[in-house]
């Protein structure tokens, strides 16, 4: 028997990928969110403005009582919500057969009135027709204006404003305010500064806006934003919020989600019951800052072939990390010491190596950096703990060579060994392994590839055939002689080592 072994080598130059990846996590627009949303907007609770003398003599119930109002049902002054003062009127119908309050006042025939007032649905449950409603009717019964049934689907359940222009056809007008509709249907709602007045030249809301924080120096961040004010003489019926950042609202308030660093101007249009329309702006911005950055200065650069299994790698990441990883796709997951100044020690494995750095912050946002690198084994490639089946095989018999390859450099020795592999693929080397058998001195040389055995153990679990892997793969030949006589052979391995 004769072995000889050839380790064929290859220089080859490292081909420099240049391959950084900072990739920014979690900065992709989201949704913004609408907290207390409702189709209508409300307002908070606003200094009613001046204006016309109020007709309706106890609108505002500081009085503690109802005086002024005719009340039926389960109708009374109450404390337990106010829009202003102490007091509101509260109304609760529970299916019985009517709950409200109304006012006559003296109108002029002809004249243009508004009534206003703010209407809170403290609860409401069931289904039926109708609600709970304002109304102006003449003195004859016929309706001037009625703001519809109000239920909570539209209104939620925070004070909102509702504001009815009628023109008077008598010198009374009655004003009615309580459930109408259908008795499958119960609701508790209040009701506070209403006002009845001769309508002037309208007047436009009169708003002030919010955006909290407007100076952001860290993303992503919730932003609120608040609309606060009134109309003095209706209510604000719409409002639309343009951020400026490709976001809006049709809110009054609540929040949203700000993930694109820029200066902005947000610009809010509030529109009242009678077509007046007023636009404020607020500036704002976002820095970009806060995102965790990391650097890898060991390795100082990609594709490095390095000769030692373990590789010491090390950089800097931004003060706002709490934690830096490093991962290989081979097999290795640890977290790295420090973080500002941060090194981990990775075990590699034969070949090309990649290995990623992840720092993330408190928040959860991740930056990451990669190295990519070769591990060649120092010492040449070698087999060892070479194995025949038997000594001596009777022709035609197959003989089975078993052994290990020591000091490869093959990242993927299930693969060959390919002289040119498609572009981009290069770090998917491999390993061609041959046995060459002669039984006339080289003359006549038979070529069988070796190839990593797996060797499994079989089980019998539930009439079911298991096979469990058993130890490592072996690289393992075999070759049945045709003649007989004496032969040799030789095992021949080849693989690309970089430079
Ligand atoms: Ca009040
Ligand atoms: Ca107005």
């Amino acid at each position: 028997m004769r072995l000889n072994i050839t380790a064929w080598r290859r220089v080859v130059q490292l081909w420099r990928l240049a391959v950084l990846f900072l990739l920014s996590a979690g900065i992709a627009p989201g949704p913004w969110n609408m907290t207390g949303m409702a189709p209508r907007s409300y307002l908070p609770i606003a200094q009613r403005q001046s204006h016309q003398p109020n007709l309706l003599v106890n609108g505002s119930f500081e009085t503690g009582n109802l005086n002024g109002w005719a009340a039926s049902g389960t109708t009374g002054a109450s404390n337990a919500e106010a829009h202003s003062g102490a007091w509101s009127a509260r109304i609760a119908y529970a299916r019985t057969s009517s709950a409200g309050m109304e006012a006559d006042v003296l109108t002029r025939i002809g004249e243009t009135y508004k009534f206003t007032g703010w209407v809170k649905i403290a609860s409401e449950s069931g289904s039926d027709w109708g609600g709970f409603r304002l109304e102006a009717s003449s003195w004859d019964r016929k309706s001037l204006a009625t703001s519809g049934p109000l239920l909570v689907a539209a209104h939620g359940n925070a004070w909102f404003k509702v504001a009815l222009t009628f023109t008077a056809t008598s010198n009374q007008t009655r004003v009615q305010i309580g459930y109408f509709g259908g008795p499958g249907r119960s609701q508790v709602v209040n009701v506070d500064d209403l006002a009845l007045f001769v309508k002037g030249a309208n007047l436009p809301p009169n708003v002030a806006i919010n955006l909290t924080p407007n100076a952001i120096d860290r993303l992503p961040l919730t932003q609120q934003y608040s609309v606060v004010g009134d109309d003095p003489d209706g209510a604000i019926v719409h409002i639309a919020w343009d951020f400026g950042d490709g976001t809006h609202a049709l809110s009054a308030s609540g929040s949203r989600r700000v993930a694109i660093p820029g200066s902005y101007t947000a610009t809010v249009r509030v529109a009242d019951d009678d077509g007046a329309v007023i636009s404020k702006t607020i500036a704002w911005s976002a820095a970009g800052g806060g995102i965790p950055s990391v650097t890898i200065s060991t390795p100082a650069e990609n594709n490095l072939a390095v000769h030692s299994a373990t590789l010491a790698i090390g950089g800097r990441a931004s003060t706002s990390t709490t934690n830096v990883r490093v991962s290989s796709d081979r097999d290795f997951a640890g977290a790295a010491s420090g973080t500002a100044a941060w090194t981990a020690q990775v075990p590699l494995q034969p070949g090309w190596n990649r290995l990623l750095v992840q720092a993330n912050d408190a928040s959860g946002q991740i930056s990451t950096a990669e190295r990519i690198v070769r591990y060649i084994p120092n010492p040449p490639l070698r087999v060892s703990g070479l194995a025949e089946s038997a000594p001596s095989i009777e022709r035609w018999t197959p003989l089975e060579l078993t052994f290990a390859l020591e000091n490869s450099a093959a990242t993927n020795p299930q693969f060959p060994f390919d002289p040119a592999p498609p572009l981009g693929l290069e770090w998917i080397d491999g390993i061609s392994v041959d046995a060459l058998f002669t039984p006339d001195n080289w003359q006549t040389i038979y070529r069988r590839p070796a190839f990593l055995n797996q060797r499994y153990e079989r089980a019998l679990k539930n009439d079911q055939e298991w096979l469990y892997p058993s130890g490592d793969p072996v690289w393992t030949v075999r070759f049945a002689p045709p003649t007989v006589g004496v032969w040799k052979y030789r095992i021949e391995a080849t693989e690309a080592r970089g430079g």
